[in-house]
């Protein structure tokens, strides 16, 4: 609830509100999507301090002198607290970048986008629709051009385009890598949070969302959802064009900044240090009636302040994208964010 966070803020129009939240969670140790890394082995990596797992996003006001944008701001709930976190944590670091980031997810600097694939099986014998994709070592990437950011309309080509930004489905994912990595070779499969099978397995709310990141399936037509509500996650093609200006953005020039988050340095003692501008106690109800004390630190990160400066990139007049990166984990972590500004 807002009230935790913000305990004398009064709400608006006597509407107590469920603050909007971003959690994020990070497990080092599982092969993400379209990792090949020849290291793992049942999809588990084992150095798991040298993973990296990030999300990124376009920024929508790019000019932050004119706007005035001096500082990335937010609220995390203590991770490590010893009522519901881990105090033994071993830590590891979050990183801001902001400026040009690539759009180029899988790098081969070839734009991916599934809108732009074949709406009919690919066929080397026969030669169907060979001349409309080129191979990289990713998979498939189509050649035409597609200007729309749509589906095709006929609801019966979907399972060939809805297939991921490798553009291989699992039978081709198969053929190119191998059943070294499993069913799912390139771990692109995606699963709706809510599912019969969930139901049946009882899966917990984290393992719930673990595949509904997936780009491979995740914009099933009605007829093909499978349960008795829309399983569909998005109803637009994925593709490496996220600001949509029919470009692939492969350049890296960006601000950085570093927040570590590990028991000392995210503490009550440390504020004034790490960014930590305040922190906040609150003893909340939970649903099961129980008292439970919950904290919450505020991060101040002055954006002209970068810790590292990483390509060519002099101002803020230009600022697309913003990536956020954690880095140096050995165990799982569950960031939540609330008030990301
Ligand atoms: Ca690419
Ligand atoms: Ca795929
Ligand atoms: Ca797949
Ligand atoms: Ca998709």
């Amino acid at each position: 609830l807002e009230t935790e966070v913000f305990p004398f803020k009064s709400p608006d129009n006597g509407i107590i509100t469920n603050l909007p939240i971003l959690d994020v969670a990070y497990y080092p140790e599982e092969r993400g999507q379209y990792n090949f890394n020849p290291a793992a082995t049942n999809n588990i990596l084992p150095n798991p301090s040298q993973s990296w797992g990030g999300i990124m996003r376009e920024v929508q006001t790019t000019d932050f002198e004119s706007s005035n944008i001096e500082f990335i701001q937010f609220w995390v709930m203590d991770p490590f607290h010893d009522e519901d976190g881990n105090p033994t944590h071993s830590g590891g670091q979050l990183f801001f970048n902001l400026g040009n980031i690539s759009e180029d997810i899988l790098k081969d600097s070839r734009k991916s986008f599934e809108n732009g694939l074949p709406t009919s099986p690919i066929d080397y014998i026969t030669g169907a629709n060979i001349n409309l994709v080129d191979t990289t070592i990713w998979g498939r990437v189509p050649t035409v051009q597609v200007l729309v950011n749509a589906f095709d309309n006929v609801e019966s080509t979907r399972p060939f385009q809805d297939i991921g930004l490798d553009g291989l489905n699992d039978a081709d994912e198969l053929v190119f890598f191998g059943n070294t990595w499993g069913p799912d070779p390139s771990g692109d499969n995606y699963h709706h949070y809510r599912g019969s099978n969930y139901d049946a397995d009882t899966v917990n709310i984290l393992n719930r969302y673990k595949q509904f990141n997936g780009m491979e399936g995740n914009s099933p037509t009605s007829n093909n959802f499978g349960e008795d509500f829309s399983t569909s996650a998005t109803t637009r093609p994925d593709i490496e064009d996220l600001n949509q200006n029919n470009n692939l953005d492969f350049r890296e020039n960006y601000f950085q900044y570093v927040i570590n988050l590990n028991p000392n340095d995210v503490s009550p003692t440390n504020v004034g240090n790490n960014f930590i501008t305040d922190v906040l106690e609150a003893n909340v109800r939970t649903r099961d009636g129980r008292n439970r004390m919950v904290r919450w630190y505020q991060f101040k990160i002055p954006i002209r302040e970068p810790q590292q400066v990483i390509g060519e990139i002099q101002d803020f007049k230009s600022i697309r994208f913003m990536r956020m990166v954690m880095k140096g984990f050995s165990e799982k972590i569950i960031l939540r964010f609330a008030r990301l500004d």
